[in-house]
This record gives C-alpha cells, structure tokens and sequence, in this order.
C-alpha cells in the first residue's frame, strides 16, 4: 500500500507532456489545452513510433505466409492481443478480438450473440445513460427479432436508480448492456453489483468500459462481464482500435459477426468452418499497424500506472468541479460525489454551448460541445446539449485554471 501511495504520487503531467509531440503545437497562437479526450486521446511518441518502425521495418501481413517479415508481424499482432489480455485481466489471449473501436465490439456482440440467441417476447436491459452505441444496436434487434428493451433510469444527480433493477430484471432477460463510465457525466456505475443480480436471472452481461478502461484499473474476472467493450484510440492507441473481451465459453458457441478470409478454418463449395479464437471474429486483413501500436499504448499506461492515472484525474475533477461551482451562471451536471471519471459538462446559463466551445477554441482550448451521443441521457436531464471537458494523464491544474478564466470571458461577452 505504501509502495501505492509512492507511485501514485509521481504522477507529473509537465514530464508527460513531453512524451507526446502535439503538445509542442500552438492553436491560434496559444499553447494546446486539449480537454477533449472522451472523444480520443492524443499519442505519446511510443505509439506513433510503433506504427511507424512496423512500416518501415515489419511490415506483412499476418497469417498468411511464411516469410519472416509474417511471422514476425503475425507474432507482434499476437503479442499485442496478450498485452491488452494481461491489462484487463482476462484468462486468455484468446478471449480479446480486435475491432476498430467500442461500437464495433458492440456489434458485434449485438449480431454474433444476439441475432442467434435472442428470442420473440426475450427481454435486453440497457440503462438510459448509454451511449447511442449501446442503444441503437439493441433497437436493431429489438425491429428485427421482436424482443422488449427494457431501460433502467437515473436519479437527478444522474446515478443509476439502483432500486429499479429487481423490477426491470427477470427470467426473460437475457443480456444486461450496461456502460462503466459515463461520457456525459462521468458516473462510474456499480458493475459487479449489476453483475451479481443479472447473474442470478442467467442473462449475459456487457459492459460499454470505452470511458473506463482508459481511466481505471480493471479486471473482467473481478467485474464478472461476459463482454467487454473498449476503444484502443481512447486509451492513447491510434484511432481505428478497439477491442472485445469475450468470455472463452461464449465466443465458442456464437456466430462469426464478418464472414470472409482469415476467419475460416476449412471451406469448400458448401460450407466453411471457422478458425480458432480470436481469429473466427477477425475476418480479412486487420488493423495490423494499429493493433500493435495498442500493444505500445498499455505498456505506456502500465508504465505510468492505472491508479497514478485515477488519481491524478480524480484530483483534476474535484479541483474543476470546485473552481466552477463558485459561479451561479455555471450549471454542472451529475454528481458531486467521488464515483465519477474525469468528465465534466456544464452549460452557461442564456450561452449556447457551440458559441462557449467556439470561445475556448480561440484561446486553444479543446473542448466537446453537443449531445455527446447520448441524446436520451441529455434529455433526461433536461438539456439538448453541453460543453464538455475531459480529462486525463496530462492535463494540468493550471489548464484548468485557464478553462475557468476563459468562461469568465465568455460570461461577461454573451
Ligand atoms: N461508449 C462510450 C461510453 C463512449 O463514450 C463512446 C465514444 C463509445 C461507446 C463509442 O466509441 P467509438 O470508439 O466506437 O467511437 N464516445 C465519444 C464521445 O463521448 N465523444 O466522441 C466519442
């Protein structure tokens, strides 16, 4: 725990800083505060290295032949779907697909499991805080299969309403689709608790971690998820990365999502079989580049260390939530509690937050603004859209600092 408490505190944003190219960039004359790292995050020199040496040195493609430049590309691909295993606590390498972002492992739980497995009159529970990934994937199914969608509230502060999932949840339910962390508010959600009581109804849990696993230390075991959904580009991989941890047993039994090379075992005129895990949900030539350039990424993040990360945006959170709270034309959304990832939204009262964003984009600020693809949440919390800051490994107190004088700005131009 000491030893804990040591790493945690060697967190330095300004050494971070240097790691990662962008940061070297002005916008509009001003130096870079990027804040808007739910959507992607920026690339330390590692990764953008990684992809670059497999170009100039690596580059083949994977399985297919037996030259060395494959063997040496289909082992760093490999190797790479062992580093993200090993991050994430799963038993076996072979329990994580590669895709090209959350919304595809979504999908492909949504038609590799769901379309063969759900039934007229079966029930899938989602929450109203998902993102529209793990909405509209399950409407699709809902249209197509004549199964319910059932959906679990929040409370005012925009956590899960907990006392409403024994009445939601029964024998017909058969897949529970919850997100980790929200990215519109931030609300860590009780995932083993959730867990627990999907598991004594038999459904199969999924979990939407594309705003947790960045941010958190996690293992599947502990979490008990069948699925797990993330994105490699918000975690400091490239963009076109993403991932799918599947249990062993269930990605067995379900059906490939793409059909074609690479995913196949045998085929003749007839029929095929499909290859061995996790290759059976890998059809035609992957992301090879990008994949092993993930790899790169979480041996950044271990480097740094999960609980350093939390930490130190947990620190960042409460120290924004605290700067804005003193100004009675800010409205901030969620909780004020500590369950929450750095994700903060707020708007200013009488400002669109188009022209608030516009605003911070002059003074180099990066921020979202919009319904942050979560448009039955905003509803539910009475608003169209908001101005979105987010936070992560290198974001500093005095960006922070800047945000809020920049709204000062803001407030006193509108
Ligand atoms: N789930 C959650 C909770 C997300 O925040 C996002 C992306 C996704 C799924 C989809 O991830 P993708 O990699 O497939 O795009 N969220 C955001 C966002 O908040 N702003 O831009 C993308």
């Amino acid at each position: 725990m000491e030893k804990l408490k040591a790493d945690i505190e060697s967190l330095d944003p300004y050494r971070i800083r240097k790691d990662f190219p962008i940061f070297s960039r002005k916008i509009r004359g001003k130096p870079l505060i990027y804040f808007d790292n739910a959507a992607t995050t920026q690339k330390p020199r590692s990764v953008i290295e990684a992809e670059k040496r497999f170009y100039e040195e690596t580059n083949a493609n994977v399985h297919r032949a037996v030259h060395t430049l494959s063997y040496e590309s289909t082992v760093l691909y490999e190797d790479s779907h062992k580093k993200v295993a090993d991050f994430i606590g799963a038993k076996s390498w072979r329990e994580i697909i590669f895709t090209r972002n959350a919304t595809e492992s979504i999908n492909l739980v949504a038609y590799g499991w769901g379309l063969h497995n759900l039934q007229k009159g079966d029930e899938v529970l989602i929450t109203i805080m998902e993102h529209h990934s793990n909405i509209v994937p399950w409407q699709m199914l809902r249209d197509r299969k004549g199964i319910t969608l059932k959906i679990l509230d929040v409370d005012h502060e925009g956590r899960l309403r907990l006392d409403e999932f024994p009445k939601l949840i029964s024998e017909k339910t058969k897949l529970v689709g919850v997100v980790h962390a929200s990215n519109v508010i931030g609300t860590i959600n009780p995932i083993s608790e959730l867990v627990r009581e999907a598991k004594k109804v038999g459904a199969v849990v999924l979990v939407d971690a594309a705003q947790s696993i960045p941010h958190l230390p996690i293992n599947v075991i502990e979490l008990g998820c069948d699925f797990l959904a993330a994105s490699g580009h918000k975690m400091l991989g490239p963009t076109g990365t993403g991932f799918l941890y599947g249990r062993y047993g269930l990605l067995k039994e379900m059906e490939p999502f793409l059909y074609g090379g690479d995913m196949i075992e045998t085929v003749t005129l007839e029929k095929a079989t499909w290859n061995e895990l996790p290759w059976k949900y890998e059809a035609g030539t992957p992301n090879i580049a990008g994949g092993i350039a993930l790899g790169a990424a979480i041996d950044y993040l271990k480097m740094v260390g999960l609980e350093s990360i939390s930490e130190h945006e947990n620190e960042l959170l409460s120290y924004a939530i605290d700067r804005m709270s003193d100004f009675p034309w800010i409205e901030l959304y969620g909780s004020r509690g500590s369950d929450r990832v750095g994700v903060i939204s707020f708007n200013i009262k009488g400002v669109h937050p188009h022209d608030v964003a516009g605003v911070l984009d002059e003074e180099g600020i990066a921020v979202r603004s919009g319904h942050h693809c979560a448009q039955p949440l905003m509803r539910r919390l009475g608003i169209e859209n908001a101005v979105r800051a987010s936070f992560y490994l290198y974001n500093t107190r005095e960006e922070v600092d800047k945000l809020v004088e920049v709204l000062r700005e803001v407030r006193r131009l509108f």
